[in-house]
């Protein structure tokens, strides 16, 4: 266990506000609320998506009830934030964000409830473990116990390939129930990939051993035509694109 300076105990203080009213960060602590969990981890690699830099995302629901989510972006940089002066890794997981709607980042267009971000998954976690790989090189840090740290980053390895690795186990003394629905999961991944055209989306299910794969050229035409399916429809879909103000 690391010693605490002043600001890591502001930063406990709020992922403990988090655990105090859970509802207030993510809907519920039913059902519901448990799948925000993996919908506001994966907003950041939807962010990776929209800048460019992320065609393939992974969900595992794995054996343990633990939730993996892959992506093969740029990989959260290792070294320390430039405004905040503290490691990139800690700002995005253990500090609260006020959320997309309050800051002006005109991209975020994935879905969290409340855009509230990776913070509040950790603090309504067991633990939660991320794998870097980025500049050659493969880094971990874990945390345990909503959202203290339990490994600091440390390098594990090397590697020719770039992304991050979250991994998340949440809390049953947080959720009524900490089971996660492959169907569910399914149903919101096929719906996101029809919105991110040429995204890859991976779901797998370790516990049954079945996965499916989502990917779509022409993502919203093909969500039309999926609806349209077995039905007289007056037309073919029309589809025309544009970009305004960049
Ligand atoms: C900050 C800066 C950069 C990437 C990310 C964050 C990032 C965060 C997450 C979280 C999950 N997957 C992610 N992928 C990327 C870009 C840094 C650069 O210029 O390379």
């Amino acid at each position: 266990m690391e010693q605490y300076t002043g600001s890591q105990i502001v930063v406990l203080e709020g992922l403990e506000a988090v655990r105090k009213r859970p509802g207030m960060y993510i809907g519920s602590t039913g059902t519901r609320g448990l799948h925000h969990l993996i919908w506001e981890i994966l907003d950041n690699s939807i962010d990776e998506h929209l800048a460019g830099f992320c065609d393939k995302i992974e969900i595992t629901l794995a054996k343990d009830g633990s939730v993996i989510v892959e992506d093969h972006g740029r990989g959260v940089p290792t070294d320390l934030h430039p405004v905040k002066k503290i490691p990139t890794i800690r700002v995005i997981y253990t500090i609260l964000h006020a959320g997309g709607k309050f800051e002006s980042d005109g991209y975020k267009v994935s879905g969290g409830l409340h855009g509230v971000g990776s913070s509040v998954v950790n603090a309504l976690s067991k633990w939660m473990e991320v794998t870097i790989k980025r500049d050659k090189e493969e880094s971990y840090i874990r945390f345990e116990n909503g959202g203290h740290v339990a490994v600091p980053l440390k390098k594990i390895g090397t590697t020719n390939r770039t992304g991050t690795t979250v991994r998340f186990l949440p809390d049953d003394e947080i959720f009524s129930n900490t089971n996660f629905s492959y169907t569910n999961v399914c149903e919101r991944m096929q719906e996101s990939a029809f919105l991110l055209k040429g995204i890859t989306i991976e779901v797998i299910d370790e516990e049954d051993e079945r996965e499916a794969k989502f990917h779509y050229e022409r993502g919203i035409e093909e969500f039309v035509e999926e609806i349209n399916k077995g039905k007289n429809t007056l037309n073919q879909v029309l589809s025309i694109q544009g970009i305004k103000d960049k």
